[in-house]
């Protein structure tokens, strides 16, 4: 099971911007299959909660108010190698430095606003997953 699955969440910004369908056409063309999905609005607290390995980052009260600000999609992806080929597929943290063709290249606006989030590691995947779905809410 090591290594099969990542989390992601289509944040705030991209939702806005109308690119819920474009980036998980991008997800699914990259061969992830979606074992979880939900649509929903993170609270203050949650979203802090979410981020709170960055509670002493400069912008952590500013990340904390976007990932707040509105609608979210969040899903537990599974592919082989998840986590690291789902990095890739979303590129670097700030969009003036990632590679053309990414989703943070397409959709992101700036380091703070962009886009899509993606698990760093295997066990933070996991814990990540578990903030967001009941074992009921995954499939298989
Ligand atoms: P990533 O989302 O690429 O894993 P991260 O874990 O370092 O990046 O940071 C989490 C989020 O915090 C990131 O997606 C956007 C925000 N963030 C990171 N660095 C920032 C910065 N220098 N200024 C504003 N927001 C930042
Ligand atoms: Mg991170």
């Amino acid at each position: 099971m090591a290594g099969k699955r990542t989390f992601t969440m289509i944040k705030p910004d991209a939702v806005a911007a109308g690119n819920i369908g474009n980036i998980l056409a991008m997800i699914n063309k990259k061969g992830f299959k979606i074992v979880a999905m939900k649509y929903t609005h993170l609270t203050k607290d949650q979203a802090g909660q979410f981020y709170a390995v960055h509670k002493k980052r400069p912008f952590y009260r500013e990340l904390v108010k976007f990932m707040s600000s509105g609608p979210i999609v969040a899903a537990i992806l599974e592919k082989d190698n998840a986590v690291e080929d789902f990095r890739k597929l979303i590129g670097a943290t700030n969009p003036k430095e990632a590679k053309k063709g990414t989703i943070r290249a397409k959709y992101a606006s700036n380091v703070g606003e962009n886009a899509v989030h993606g698990s760093d590691s295997d066990e933070n995947a996991e814990i990540e997953g578990d903030f967001h779905f009941a074992r009921t809410e995954i499939f298989k």
